[in-house]
């Protein structure tokens, strides 16, 4: 049905017309949507099952990713792209009058993640399936994913996500393969033949039921897995109150957390971990156990990977499985759990590290629990035989202790490998916060740089520019990222830079139709487009940026003479709903952009945006559009970043602190590439660890800093005085804990660099192509390749079409 665009279109409208049961004319772009998602789906179908056939009559390794968060973005169209489909329907459409991106528009963008973490799953997935790689993703179904943002006078108001509304045609239900999982309860335990043995008794049971989305590889035929779990009432208990009953158990798959750095401490939350873990690693050994004998040997075949904490329940349900259901010994059992398991940190910011109080974990996972003080108990043994008598040390590092359960300590000792997420957050892992466990573990840890897959952030966000890479140096990068090198030898070639000039052009106006229709704002197309688009986070210091726009603020109007390339400010992101600072911060932006956007005068030079409800479908608009990407954290804080690859993948040169993967950045780029500024690492771990920066003194000592800081409570906004006087403390009272004034002269001296580099054009788009040209080294593939080889040892199957 989708050899030529002739046959699809007397499919397709036949298809519509059937499963509408209306006339061409009466059908709704939904009505066209489903019923295209429908075909493909049909299509995707005997490549999905012959995949699966593959993988049972092969039988070699495979990989399982449990993450709690899976950001998918919209798929019809990627889809399209991998299938190699995508013009044939493009064009049977246009017969027709109807445009795919209008039929894309109502498609919902399944936002089942925060942020870079989520957003990092959905990339491993798209490459791992592309790379004809047997790896399959398992999360959970939320009924409602990350809230959607409104803003109302300029602050953020959260209403449910509801992409389930109009159902969802990529997924299968699977009931006959439903899970069950059991919370609260007793064990009893006894002991007959020599042997001892845990019952389980009055517990709460959950039926996970498995929803399975395929997962289209880039012209391949492969197809994986996404498995991703609902939550359901099991048969009923006598006596039972069933309406809260299934309004308890529904309650676990209703809502994704919307926070990504602290640890909720919510009863609800540990729940969807344990929901999650335990329904998949039952259908992983059960499906293992299809084709394979002796679990003793699961590892050889299996390999299972903990993104973040949220999923380190693995360990102990894996060794529950392997013990209570299985018969193996601990030690067997325990053999098997190290080597099948592997994680990955995220994030060093304490309040990200997950413990649960004993109060809440043991009653709700009683058998769980008992594991875990087990692994404990042996755990600290093997320290003691270590360090004799270092009690300190050994406190420092159990698994249990003052009445809570570390997580990422337990990750750690159940893993035969742990990775940070680039190469400096992997070296302050192994130096720093992690370095006692590095001490007796050196070979488990390592490191692996983050990436971006190009198929959706260059592919299909930017059709315009990938036409032109390929009209330069031919495909071969469509299939190898890395060969976007070879644009380097084209960069000085005028005609190349007159193209790119104008495709950056284009996709600038397309956002600035945007902000016109959503914002109501004009902006010149001529100016920097300058965006900050990420989490609100007091460590992503989008605060940095907007004392920065303050400052150029109060030197247009001191200063008539002052003249700057015109520059418009774009930022988007979420606060946490109980993140206070963070929503201030966004308010903060919003009164900038009154302050600034009715100057008759400044507002011909900048101009502050702030695009709404920030996901995946915006962002697919907003990277091409960039000029300047900000990665402004404080260094040692963002671990690694993704959007910074994205921004350079779209041509953006990147203004940062050496932080994350923005060093990467540097050193694939060179210096002269990327605007960098701001403390180190070493120097920002240097202050917190000596305790000697005083934020006052920036404040008392350059007038340009005091200027800005007092503006946020002098009525310069027009609000009352005191709603940004919080913002204000943290800066003052409060020392200024992420070194926003500390870098603020530094920033201000880059960003001055950064409108003169812009205004030698030519220099500029060599600039900009030097960055695309480097971008290969961060596609998720060269990821998700290093992850194959050095931590799951998996190879790939199928061949290319
Ligand atoms: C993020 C990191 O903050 C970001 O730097 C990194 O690029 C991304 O993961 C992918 O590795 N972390 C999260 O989104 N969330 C947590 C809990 O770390």
């Amino acid at each position: 049905m989708f050899s030529n665009s002739d046959r699809f279109k007397e499919s397709f409208l036949k298809r519509l017309e059937s499963m509408c049961g209306k006339g061409f004319e009466e059908t709704t772009k939904r009505d066209q949507y489903l019923t295209l998602g429908n075909m493909v789906r049909e299509y995707i179908s005997s490549k999905w099952i012959e995949t699966n056939e593959l993988y049972r009559s092969e039988n070699k390794k495979q990989v399982y990713y449990l993450s709690i968060e899976f950001l998918l973005g919209r798929l019809l169209v990627q889809n399209l792209l991998n299938l190699g489909i995508k013009d044939v329907v493009e064009e049977g459409l246009n017969d027709l009058d109807i445009d795919l991106g209008d039929i894309e528009e109502c498609e919902s963008d399944p936002a089942l993640g925060n942020g870079g973490l989520g957003r990092l799953a959905a990339c491993f997935l798209d490459s791992l399936a592309t790379l004809n790689l047997p790896g399959h993703g398992y999360g959970i179904r939320y009924k409602h994913g990350l809230f959607d943002q409104k803003i109302v006078d300029g602050y953020q108001v959260e209403l449910p996500e509801q992409w389930l509304r109009h159902g969802n045609v990529w997924e299968v239900r699977k009931p006959d393969e439903a899970a069950e999982i059991l919370f609260w309860g007793k064990i009893e335990t006894s002991y007959d033949n020599n042997e001892l043995s845990f019952k389980h008794v009055g517990a709460e049971k959950v039926l996970a039921v498995p929803y399975d989305m395929p997962v289209v590889g880039y012209h391949v035929d492969t197809v994986n897995t996404l498995r991703l779990w609902n939550a359901e009432p099991a048969a009923f208990a006598p006596n039972q109150d069933i309406l809260s009953y299934k309004r308890d158990t529904e309650a676990i798959t209703d809502f994704l957390y919307p926070d990504d750095t602290h640890d909720e401490g919510k009863i609800l939350r540990l729940k969807q971990q344990y929901f999650l873990v335990s329904s998949s690693l039952q259908s992983i050994i059960a499906s293992y156990k299809k084709e394979n004998s002796n679990i003793r040997e699961l590892h050889h075949s299996v390999a299972i990977h903990i993104n973040d904490t949220h999923p380190a329940l693995a360990v102990p349900e894996l060794m529950r499985l392997l013990m209570d259901i299985e018969g193996l010994t601990w030690d067997e059992a325990w053999k098997v759990t190290t080597n099948t398991l592997s994680y990955t940190n995220h994030t060093i910011l304490s309040e990200a590290l997950e413990k649960w109080p004993i109060y809440l974990f043991k009653p709700l996972m009683p058998r769980i629990y008992m594991i875990i003080e087990e692994i404990n108990e042996r755990f600290c043994a093997e320290l003691w035989n270590k360090y004799p008598g270092d009690w300190h040390k050994i406190e420092h590092m159990a698994i249990i202790a003052h009445d809570l359960v570390k997580m990422a300590h337990l990750a750690i000792v159940g893993s035969n490998s742990i990775n940070g997420v680039a190469k400096i957050h992997s070296d302050i892992l192994k130096h720093r916060e992690m370095k006692s466990f590095y001490d007796i573990y050196p070979t488990k840890f390592n490191n692996k740089t983050n990436g971006i897959t190009h198929r959706r952030w260059l592919l299909k966000a930017n059709p315009g520019l990938t036409n032109l890479i390929k009209n330069t140096i031919g495909e071969d990068f469509v299939h190898q990222p890395d060969k976007l090198i070879d644009l380097k030898r084209h960069i000085y070639h005028p005609d190349l830079k007159e193209q790119f000039a104008n495709v950056k052009r284009k996709r600038k106006e397309i956002l600035a139709k945007r902000i016109a229709e959503k914002n109501g704002i004009l902006v010149d197309i001529d100016s920097i487009f300058d965006v900050q688009v990420k989490r609100m986070h007091a460590y992503k210091r989008q605060l940095l940026n907007v004392l920065h726009i303050i400052y150029l603020y109060n030197r247009l109007k001191e200063d008539v003479n002052y003249t700057i390339q015109p520059r418009t400010f774009i930022f988007g992101a979420k606060a946490s709903p109980t993140y206070y600072y963070a929503k201030k911060i966004i308010k903060l932006i919003h009164s900038l952009a009154d302050k600034v956007n009715n100057d008759p005068r400044v507002s011909k030079i900048i101009k502050v945006v702030f695009m709404e409800n920030y996901r995946v479908s915006l962002a697919e608009d907003i990277f091409p559009a960039a000029d300047v990407s900000e990665q402004i954290s404080t260094a040692s804080k963002e671990a690694s970043g993704t959007g910074n690859m994205k921004f350079m993948m779209n041509g953006a040169l990147t203004v940062g602190t050496l932080d994350g993967a923005n060093i990467e950045i540097m050193e694939e780029v060179g210096k002269d590439n990327i605007f960098t500024f701001g403390l180190t690492a070493q120097e920002v771990l240097n202050y917190e660890e000596n305790g000697r920066y005083r934020s006052m003194e920036y404040y008392h000592h350059d007038l340009r800093i005091r200027q800005v800081v007092d503006q946020l409570t002098n009525g310069f906004f027009s609000e009352d005085e005191g709603e940004f006087e919080s913002i204000k403390d943290s800066l003052l009272v409060q020392n200024d804990q992420y070194f926003v004034l500390r870098d603020f002269a530094s920033y201000i001296d880059i960003q001055e660099k950064v409108g003169v580099a812009y205004q030698q054009r030519d220099k500029w788009l060599e600039k900009a192509l030097i960055n695309i040209s480097h971008s290969g080294f961060f596609s998720s593939d060269r990821t998700i390749q290093q992850y194959a080889d050095d931590i799951w040892k998996i190879d790939p199957m199928g061949v290319r079409v």
